[in-house]
């Protein structure tokens, strides 16, 4: 836990008065954010740096008036590379607008950009990680679009649990997951041949046509007018057409689809932050 962290906190009694703010904090470890105390200048400061946390019963505890309390979900770090279905939890995460970490990960070698080994991080090596604020890791690219939208109350983004709408964006995920995006794993694995090649480009259409089958009602998303978290997630595995010699002319629904979600303001912020834009 060296790295800076950027956390968002508020006042216990939600007075209006005292508005949220974003606090730079120095490196403190998952024990001392759980205690929730912080020494800080003026209350009234809209912009504080360089915090210090204090631990509960260090003699030190502020008067219950001016005691933040941390606001779940804002302290997440992503551990990404670029372009990889990783960049899909990067989307959302810029959707719902609070702030988080990134550090990239060089998924041929493990190695993170810190020099730290990413095995430590994930053990099944694959990318995305999200590394929650009490220092859990939450791995699997489905689990981790669900749990950003639903730990921010995002429910545009992943309708609330026990709906039959938050059932058909499950149902993409898992279409997505397991479907198409396993269906381009051979056109990145080096040492196919150009007729094993061939063929899951053959794969990745049937499943492209799918997706055709579902827009061609006139629908914008996936599942109906609103983006979802199952939009990041094909959104960036059909992105990948373009580097895998797949052009999307042949499914015009897709394609505009795709260029659809490309303009969305989160994810020119994700390309920017990822190098690729
Ligand atoms: N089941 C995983 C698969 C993730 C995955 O395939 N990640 C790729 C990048 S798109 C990766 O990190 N590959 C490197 C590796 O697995 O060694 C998930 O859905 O998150």
């Amino acid at each position: 836990m060296g790295a800076r962290r950027q956390l968002v906190a508020r006042s216990p009694s939600g007075d209006h008065r005292a508005p949220t703010y974003q606090l730079s904090i120095q490196p403190c470890t998952p024990r001392e954010i759980k205690s929730g105390y912080l020494a800080i200048p003026p209350i009234c400061k809209r912009s504080i740096s360089h915090l210090k946390c204090l631990q509960k019963g260090s003699g030190r505890v502020l008067p219950r008036s001016l005691q933040l309390i941390f606001q779940e979900g804002n302290d997440v770090k992503l551990y990404y590379s670029p372009g990889a279905c990783s960049m899909a939890s990067h989307v959302i995460l810029h959707e719902i607008g609070k702030p988080f970490e990134i550090e990239k990960v060089n998924t041929k070698t493990k190695v993170m950009d810190s020099g730290r080994d990413y095995w430590a991080i994930n053990p099944k090596g694959a990318v995305p990680a999200l590394e929650l604020g009490d220092g859990e890791i939450l791995t699997e690219g489905p689990a981790i679009l669900q749990y950003i939208a639903d730990s921010n109350g995002a429910t545009e983004l992943a309708p609330p649990a026990g709906t039959l709408a938050r059932a058909r964006v499950h149902e993409m995920l898992s279409f997505v997951g397991s479907e198409l995006h396993k269906a381009f794993s051979p056109l990145f694995q080096p040492g196919k041949s150009d007729a094993e090649k061939e063929a899951a480009r053959e794969a990745v259409g049937k499943k492209f046509g799918w997706l055709e089958t579902c827009l061609s009602d006139g629908r914008a998303y996936l599942t109906g007018s609103a983006f979802t978290v199952a939009d990041a997630y094909a959104f960036v595995v059909a992105s990948w057409a373009n580097f895998t010699g797949i052009s999307l002319a042949a499914w015009p629904n897709l394609k505009a689809y795709v260029e659809r979600i490309a303009a969305r303001p989160s994810v020119q912020a994700t390309l920017k932050a990822e190098g690729l834009a």
